[in-house]
């Protein structure tokens, strides 16, 4: 059997979290738009995406199978059920200058952030990675003589290095994206269980992308399989108009989005291939759609009806994709109960 918007993932109006009592086996939300959530529990991870939300419920809910506990350590603000932790930790960029050996304020704030996710996943016996979401203001901007993205990348690679997390089948599902405003923003999920995770036979993996596209490459796998509370999570990383390592159809959104279908759709028979269940199908995705210009909305979202159809949950934002060229992206996750 499968089914989205059930477990562990489902959306929500603002108005639906104002009212009742919350969920005790709430893991935390991810909350898109430019004004922050009101009256919401400090205990309550929350990621805010300063971003302004085009189409679709503003919050996304991440509940666990049981009650949940909270903690704060290491600047990280995280929720746990005893089998998946969800955590947020935010990094304010003006406290850092520029290191002895010249690098950049980004990079050493990214760095700083995952060193304190993983010194909090190892404290609370949470080893394993399962999905990560990174925002950051201005992410094609350059600054310290290095485009942010790029900045970003070298902390993020150097943090991973130095935990000894650059293996292959632990490299986490990930997305990053510019947003207008705000704080560097890094969420997580991790499990005690290790994910299985999964590359994009169309495209290039990004942890070997070529030095043209930085000094150091990405860190994240395409896609993650993994088992909790009786079901298996495919969760998809940020996907664009990428073949190999290059960008296509610079300019048209209509083609870079059925491009990105594309890019989808190989993912999913992967996917499916190294799943014990059915196959992942395209219209059992929920998504989160990144659009850079609002005026995009209309024909990414017709070709994204066409190509994804289904009855599942979306919701569009405008945010900057990570390479300058790439005007859309689309992260998802599905479910599938486990027989
Ligand atoms: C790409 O495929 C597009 O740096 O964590 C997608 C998903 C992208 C995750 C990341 C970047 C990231 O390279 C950008």
């Amino acid at each position: 059997m499968t089914g989205v918007g059930h477990g562990l993932h489902r959306f929500l109006s603002g108005a639906a979290l104002a009212g009742g009592a919350l969920d005790p086996a709430l893991l935390g939300l991810s909350w898109i738009g430019l004004a922050g959530p009101t009256a919401l529990p400090q205990s309550l991870p929350c990621q805010q995406l300063h971003a302004p939300c085009l189409l679709g419920e503003a919050v996304e809910a991440w509940t666990g199978a049981g009650p949940t506990l909270a903690g704060s350590r290491h600047g990280v603000r995280y929720r746990h059920d005893g089998g998946l932790l969800f955590g947020v930790i935010e990094v304010a960029e003006d406290v850092f200058v520029l290191g002895d050996d010249g690098s950049p304020v980004l990079q050493r704030a990214a760095q700083q952030a995952y060193e304190a996710v993983f010194r909090l996943l190892g404290e609370e016996g949470y080893p394993h990675l399962w999905r990560i979401w990174n925002y950051l203001p201005h992410i094609n901007r350059e600054t310290d003589g290095l485009e942010r993205y790029r900045q970003f990348n070298i902390g993020r690679h150097c943090a991973f290095e130095a935990a000894g997390r650059l293996v292959m089948d632990s490299i986490p599902a990930a997305s990053a994206l510019g947003v207008s405003d705000g704080p560097l923003s890094v969420a997580f999920l991790a499990g005690r269980t290790p994910t299985r995770s999964i590359e994009n036979p169309r495209q290039l993996s990004a942890f070997r992308y070529p030095a043209d596209y930085g000094p150091c490459s990405p860190t994240f796998s395409r896609a993650a399989l993994g088992r909790y509370a009786g079901a298996e999570w495919l969760f998809v990383s940020g996907t664009a108009s990428i073949v190999g390592h290059q960008s296509m159809h610079p300019g048209d959104p209509e083609a870079q989005t059925r491009e990105l279908l594309a890019n989808l759709d190989a993912l999913l028979a992967e996917a499916s291939r190294c799943s014990a269940g059915p196959a992942y199908r395209l219209p059992e995705l929920s998504a989160r759609v990144y659009v850079r210009h609002p005026e995009h909305l209309a024909p990414v979202q017709a070709e994204l009806a066409r190509g994804l159809g289904g009855t599942a949950q979306r919701v569009y934002l405008q945010a900057d994709v990570c390479r300058a060229d790439l005007l859309v992206e689309v992260e998802a996750q599905a479910c599938h109960l486990l027989s």
